[in-house]
């Protein structure tokens, strides 16, 4: 099949640049619905974004080329709808992991209440989760005012479940970036 507009020397030069791009990266971001999954894979990967909540219907999956180290990572993010009702989806998504990342809301207590189910599911779901890196995220830290969750008591949930823990704004565009590079540097050490 020939991509429209491609010589085929083109085309090889492209799969060249593909396979140069090993190994790729699969990250699945999970965490309760509104916390702000989309939004901070949209800012990530520079999406505009009108910021209005449009909840993921099951599973959204996205690539992007990211530097980490002078190494070109192939990386691939599987964006998954945080509602109750997809949860039967999910567990096909930790299919070959590399890092699994879980975020909260830190203006929502409800949505850190419920990290203990996530982690269950992980467990249940990923095989290789005890050896994947984690990462929790506490999104909306530009909200300081309406904050409902403490710095000091979610780094010490992420530290009894053996993951890293960061603070990110997705409308301030806080942290973003270096959230998902500590990822990939501890599967890259
Ligand atoms: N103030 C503030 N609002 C945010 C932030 N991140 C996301 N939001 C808002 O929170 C709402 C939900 O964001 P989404 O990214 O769609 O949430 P989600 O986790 O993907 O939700 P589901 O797809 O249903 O699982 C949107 O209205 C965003 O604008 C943030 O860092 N700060
Ligand atoms: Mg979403």
């Amino acid at each position: 099949m020939s991509f429209k507009g491609l010589t085929s020397s083109s085309q090889e030069k492209r799969a060249e640049r593909q396979k140069s791009l090993e190994p790729s990266f699969k990250l699945v971001m999970i965490g309760d619905s509104g916390v702000g999954k989309s939004c901070l894979l949209e800012k990530l990967l520079d999406l505009s974004s009108t910021n209005a909540f449009i909840s993921t219907i099951g599973v959204d999956v996205r690539t992007h080329v990211i530097n980490v180290n002078g190494h070109a990572f192939k990386l691939q993010v599987w964006d998954t709808g945080g509602q109750q009702r997809y949860r039967p989806v999910l567990s096909s998504c930790y299919r070959n992991v590399h890092g699994i990342i879980m975020v909260f809301d830190v203006t929502n207590v409800k949505s850190f209440a419920n990290l203990p189910q996530w982690i269950k599911e992980v467990k249940e779901f990923a095989p290789n989760q005890g050896v994947v890196p984690k990462l929790l995220i506490g999104n909306k830290s530009d909200l300081a005012d309406r904050r409902e969750v403490k710095q000091e008591i979610a780094e010490a949930f992420a530290k009894e479940h053996s993951m890293s823990y960061i603070e990110t704004s997705a409308i301030a565009t806080t942290n973003i970036r270096e959230a998902f590079m500590a990822l990939l540097q501890s599967n890259n050490d």
